[in-house]
């Protein structure tokens, strides 16, 4: 049996779809939280100075979404061929882009506070709706689930991010966004992933 060992900080964030997939796979994992205070002894082992690392049995994995699409595969979550697996990856990628719109704005440490309010504002009104009407307007189609019309990696990777994103932006992403709602429902229900929720550590969010 493999072993596996994820390294990442103690909030969800790129590391929750990685245990949510390692959750539904109903394997061992040992999630290796690491404190900030301790970072800088850390950083210099792993291979880009950066986390999530996923070791499988010793054998060092990087890059969150490479790290998801593998264990997508192990767990039977791939699309049954090369249209459906670039459906997954497409909506994986829209998830990822809307992730990082919103971090440069939550993490902006610069801008005064009445700018970052303004590009909230901005997050809200604009880029926020417009990005989640395409991933609705995917699902609509897909029968509860993003891609593929059965579950796939890809939805684990969202309902995992979109407890963070919602996090960042103080409110429920979804709340107009029914068939969204239904992928997010769908992930949740499933009872690794529900297991998993129920007994994770309290994250530290800053
Ligand atoms: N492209 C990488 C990005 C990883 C990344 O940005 N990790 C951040 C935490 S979310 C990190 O390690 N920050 C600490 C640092 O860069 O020193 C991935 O998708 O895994």
């Amino acid at each position: 049996m493999s072993t596996y060992k994820l390294t990442y900080f103690n909030f969800p964030a790129l590391g929750e779809p990685i245990r949510f997939l390692l959750s539904y796979g109903g394997v061992e994992f040992e999630d290796n939280r690491i404190e900030w205070s301790n970072w800088h002894q850390i950083k210099g082992t792993t291979p880009l100075g950066q986390v999530p690392i996923l070791e499988v049995d010793g054998q060092v994995f990087y890059q969150t979404i490479p790290i998801c699409r593998f264990l997508g595969s192990k767990f039977n979550l791939l699309g049954d061929n090369e249209m459906e697996n670039y459906q997954i990856d497409n909506v994986v990628q829209t998830i990822t882009d809307l992730r990082m719109k919103i971090e440069m704005v939550n993490f902006d440490k610069f801008s005064p506070p009445n700018v970052i309010e303004e590009k909230r504002a901005q997050l809200k009104s604009e880029s926020i709706p417009f990005f989640l009407k395409n991933l609705e307007d995917i699902a609509s189609k897909n029968d509860g689930f993003l891609a593929v019309k059965k579950l796939s990696w890809g939805d684990l990777y969202f309902a995992a991010m979109i407890d963070y994103m919602n996090w960042m932006m103080k409110g429920n992403l979804l709340e107009d966004f029914e068939n969204l709602k239904k992928v997010y429902g769908n992930v949740m229900e499933i009872d690794g992933i529900k297991s998993y929720v129920e007994k994770r550590p309290k994250p530290q969010m800053g």
